[in-house]
């Protein structure tokens, strides 16, 4: 979880932001690159008409240059060192330093001109997913334009017509450059500031990777079996909490590229999805949720009031994709004594560990692990282990957050007689069935009980 000082250190982690070549118009603009996978502070528009910027969950928005009206960003499709949780770094693919690449946040109506310089070792593109542009800015390799070469630059330009959230990824040797992690955010915002105001807008890609155990670099030929879930290519507890003052407006936009749908769950509030990757809901067709499917290649925005103070889990609601490698293709040994065998299989192969006879917690247990490789389930809370991995995170609403404050309050401190707790009195005597049947009738030796039973007798006679 970011601290304070990971946070406001942020703003140095930015190498080259702000420097703007004196040759001007002529060249490239500056790329920046982030160093860090720390969440950076919402990019204040320097210029340009005005907007509510986002946050984006350990991630930044790409900073632009202003060239006679038109906002032109530089990306740069390189390898990069993504650090997944501490403990451990993955070899991926990504953007300007970090996977996923940053957000781009523009308004309705602006022209926008993109560059994009190619450092991998193989053709790539862009698509701009959700985007209404002329169809040669589309990005699909073959059919749109031709492949960007490493070494070249290719040039997009369009304007943002429509309003909302979408996503930006190759359309080039698809299947492998996205495994590899490349992608990222768009944000589109109206062209009045009052229109869909929230308080904070928190924006993240849902994205899947199969890093063996001890390794560093994604198998990107995997189709169903991904052992890494991640926000913004972030397992938990490498993945920052989402931090809002009391009563405020929120809005949480999740975009999904793995290869499966994912229900994002809020604990504590209601939410109604407000937007997809295809615009605004009409408020008459919205409903309330507490749990929304995100399917491949869409886009959710979901918003509520965060008026219920504390540290609510925000989550995957599939239990295996708040889990971390090592926790697939063990086996089930509830209930079997397997005490000699780990004994011998310990001889053979000494980091050899069972799932328990009594479950398969391992929140407060500690285990060799090959290097490079995050804990099954993991993350402390003020109560012990949290048991969790992958996709899952904390929204944490406080009274006295102030506006604009996105840092860490640290844990949510209970109202005394608030948190549930142990009954410490007698337990009662046994009542047990002694039939062997396994029904839940009163046993032989329990008061009788009479019980009347009416039969069904249908529909007839009953008024
Ligand atoms: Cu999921």
């Amino acid at each position: 979880m970011s601290s304070r000082r990971d946070f406001f250190t942020g703003a140095a982690a930015l190498v080259g932001a702000g420097l703007v070549s004196r040759a001007g118009a002529a060249t490239l603009p500056e790329a920046p690159i982030m160093n860090t996978a720390a969440t950076q502070p919402p990019l204040t528009p320097p210029n340009g008409r005005p907007y509510n910027p986002v946050v984006t969950l350990n991630g930044w928005s790409l900073p632009w240059r202003m060239n006679n009206g038109v906002k032109e960003f530089h990306l740069i499709a390189e390898p990069v060192v993504r650090e997944i949780a501490p403990g451990m770094k993955a070899n991926l693919w990504g953007y300007n330093g970090q996977s996923p690449g940053p957000t781009i946040e523009v308004v309705e109506g602006d022209r926008v001109r993109i560059f994009v310089t190619n450092k991998l070792p193989e053709h790539t593109s862009i698509h701009w997913h959700g985007q209404r542009l002329p169809n040669g800015m589309d990005g699909v390799t073959g059919l749109n334009q031709p492949g960007i070469q490493p070494g070249k630059t290719f040039v997009y330009e369009f304007v943002a017509r429509r309003p909302g959230t979408f996503m930006y990824h190759p359309h080039a040797d698809e299947m492998v450059q996205m495994a590899m992690g490349m992608m990222g955010f768009w944000v589109t915002h109206p062209k009045n500031p009052a229109h869909h105001r929230v308080d904070r807008d928190f924006v993240f890609l849902l994205s899947a990777y199969d890093i063996e155990p001890g390794s560093y670099t994604p198998r990107v030929n995997e189709m169903l079996d991904f052992n890494l879930w991640t926000f913004n290519s972030r397992a938990f507890p490498g993945i920052d909490t989402m931090n809002v003052r009391q009563n405020d407006r929120v809005r949480i936009r999740v975009g999904n590229l793995t290869m499966t749908n994912h229900p994002i769950h809020l604990h504590g509030h209601e939410f109604e999805v407000t937007g997809t990757d295809g615009g605004w809901t009409r408020p008459e067709s919205r409903w309330p949720e507490v749990t929304t499917d995100v399917a491949v290649g869409q886009m959710r925005a979901i918003e509520f009031i965060a008026d219920e103070p504390g540290d609510w889990a925000f989550h995957c609601h599939k239990s295996h994709h708040t889990m971390n490698a090592m926790g697939h293709d063990v086996p089930n040994m509830i209930g079997v004594d397997h005490r000699g065998v780990a004994e011998k299989i310990t001889k053979l192969v000494p980091d050899y560990m069972v799932m328990g006879e009594k479950g398969g917690s391992m929140g407060d247990m500690e285990m060799p692990l090959p290097d490079n490789t995050l804990p099954m389930m993991t993350g402390q809370g003020p109560f012990g282990g949290v048991e969790m991995g992958g996709m899952f995170t904390v929204l944490k609403v406080r009274r006295d957050q102030k506006p604009g404050d996105y840092t860490d309050p640290g844990w949510y401190k209970h109202p005394a007689g608030t948190v549930a707790y142990e009954w410490k009195g007698e337990p009662p005597a046994a009542v047990r069935n002694q039939n062997a049947g396994g029904q839940t009738m009163p046993a032989a030796n329990t008061p009788e009980v009479e019980v009347t039973v009416r039969k069904p007798t249908g529909h007839q006679g009953h008024h």
